[in-house]
C-alpha cells in the first residue's frame, strides 16, 4: 500500500509516519510537508532511508495532483495548528486549512484514491465545566477561533466531496495530543521546557480550562483502524477520556521535575478561549474495535519529559523565537 501523508514533518504526522514504519512494513510512505515553522525533517531522520520526502505546499495543485496520482491512500495531517498564532495572523491558517485541503480533495477526486481527513474536536466549540455533555458526531458545528473555524471548514468540503461527488472520504476528529515532537509552542512542550531552562510555567486565565489529552501513539491507531475499517462518508471522534484541567497538568510537571506544585504565574487570557473540551469515542470502540494503549497521563507525562530532556537539540533551536512570540502576546 503506498500511502501519502501530509504534514508528515510535524509533531502528529512525524509520530503516524514512526508508528507506520515500525509496524507496516508492507507500507510505503511519502511524506509532502512544506517546512513551513512547524515542520523539522529532523523528526524524520530516523526513519529517513524507509521513506520518500517531498518538499512542497499542499495548495501547489501540480504537485499535489502527481503525488496523488502515485498514491492508494492520502492521510491529510497537513495544517496551520496552533491558535494562539491564528489570533495574530489567520490568513496562513485560511491557506493552508481550507485552499490546502480543497486543493487535495480535488486532487483525490480525479484519481478516485481514499482519503482520510485528521481534523480536531475544536469545531464543536466548547462545554461548560460542569456539563455532563460530551461531544459526539451529532454535536453541531460551533468554532471559535480562526484555527478551528479553518477546520471545521474543511471538514465541511470533505462532507460535500463525499456526497456530491463520491469521494472515499472518512474523517476523524480528536482532542489534545500530547507525546514526543511536539512544538514548543505548544501547553505541555512548553512548560517542560520552561522548567528545563528555570522559568516558571505559564498558565492562561485561572487555569481552569480543561482539555481531554490523548497520547499521540493512541491518536494515531485510530487512524489506522479509521484508514482500514472505516465506513465511507462517516466522521469518528477520538478520544481517551482524558479531561484535566489546566492547572492540574502543570501541578503535575512540577511535581514531576522536582518543584513546589504552585511555582507557576498567572498570565492574560487568551481570547475566545474554550473552556472544556470532551470527546465521546464510544463508537470507534464499539465498531471499529479500538483501545487506547496509554492508561496513565502521569506515567505519559513523565514520559514526555524524559523524551524532552533527552532531545533537547531538536526542541532549542525554535525556544527563543517561540517566546519571543509569546512576548509580544502578553503570554
Ligand atoms: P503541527 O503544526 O505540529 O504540524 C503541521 C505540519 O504541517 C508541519 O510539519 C508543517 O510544516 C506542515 N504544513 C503546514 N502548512 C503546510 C502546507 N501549506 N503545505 C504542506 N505542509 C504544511 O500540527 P500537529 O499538531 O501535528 O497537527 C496535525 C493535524 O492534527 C492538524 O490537522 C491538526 O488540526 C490536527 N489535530 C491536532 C491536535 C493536537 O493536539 N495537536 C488535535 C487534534 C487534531
Ligand atoms: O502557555 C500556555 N499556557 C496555557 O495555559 C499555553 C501555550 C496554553 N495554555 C492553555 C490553553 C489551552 O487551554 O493550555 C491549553 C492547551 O493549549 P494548546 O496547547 O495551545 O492547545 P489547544 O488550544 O487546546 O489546541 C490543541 O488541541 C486541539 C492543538 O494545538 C490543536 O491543533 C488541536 O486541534
Amino acid at each position: 500500500m503506498r500511502v501519502l501523508v501530509t504534514g508528515g514533518a510535524g509533531f502528529i504526522g512525524a509520530n503516524f509516519v514512526h508508528q507506520t514504519v515500525r509496524e507496516r512494513p508492507d507500507v510505503h510512505v511519502t511524506v509532502l510537508d512544506a517546512l513551513t515553522y512547524a515542520g523539522d525533517e529532523a523528526s524524520l531522520s530516523d526513519v529517513a532511508s524507509a521513506i520518500t520526502f517531498v518538499r512542497g505546499d499542499i495548495t501547489d495543485s501540480p504537485l499535489v495532483d502527481r503525488l496523488v496520482g502515485e498514491a492508494d491512500v492520502v492521510i491529510h495531517f497537513a495544517a496551520e495548528s496552533h491558535n494562539d498564532n491564528s489570533l495574530s495572523d489567520p490568513w496562513p491558517f485560511v491557506h493552508t486549512n481550507v485552499v490546502g485541503t480543497f486543493t487535495l480533495l480535488e486532487a483525490v477526486r480525479r484519481h478516485g484514491v481514499r482519503y482520510h481527513h485528521i481534523s480536531t474536536d475544536e469545531v464543536y466549540g466548547d462545554l461548560e465545566l460542569d456539563d455532563p455533555a460530551k461531544f459526539t458526531d451529532q454535536t453541531p458545528y460551533n468554532p471559535s477561533s480562526p484555527y478551528s473555524s479553518t477546520k471545521a471548514s474543511s471538514d465541511l468540503l470533505v462532507r460535500a466531496w463525499v456526497r456530491s461527488f463520491g469521494v472515499q472520504g472518512t474523517i476523524s476528529n480528536c482532542s489534545n495530543n500530547y507525546g514526543p515532537y511536539q512544538h514548543v509552542e505548544k501547553f505541555i512542550p512548553r512548560q517542560i521546557t520552561n522548567l528545563i531552562d528555570g522559568v516558571r510555567p505559564k498558565l492562561y486565565g485561572t487555569g481552569q480550562n480543561v482539555r481531554d489529552w490523548i497520547h499521540v501513539e493512541d491518536h494515531n491507531t485510530a487512524v489506522w483502524a479509521i484508514v482500514e475499517r472505516g465506513q465511507i462518508g462517516r466522521t469518528y471522534l477520538i478520544g481517551a477520556d482524558g479531561e484535566v484541567d489546566n492547572k492540574s497538568v502543570v501541578e503535575t510537571l512540577l511535581e514531576l521535575m522536582g518543584q513546589p506544585a504552585d511555582a507557576y504565574d498567572l498570565v492574560s487570557d487568551r481570547p475566545g478561549h474554550d473552556m472544556r473540551y470532551a470527546i465521546d469515542a464510544s463508537t470507534l470502540r464499539s465498531e471499529l474495535g479500538w483501545t487506547p494503549q496509554y492508561g496513565s497521563f502521569r506515567d505519559g507525562l513523565a514520559a514526555t519529559i524524559d523524551w524532552y530532556r533527552a532531545n533537547e537539540g531538536w526542541w532549542r533551536p525554535r525556544k527563543d523565537a517561540t517566546e519571543a512570540k509569546y512576548a509580544t502576546m502578553g503570554r
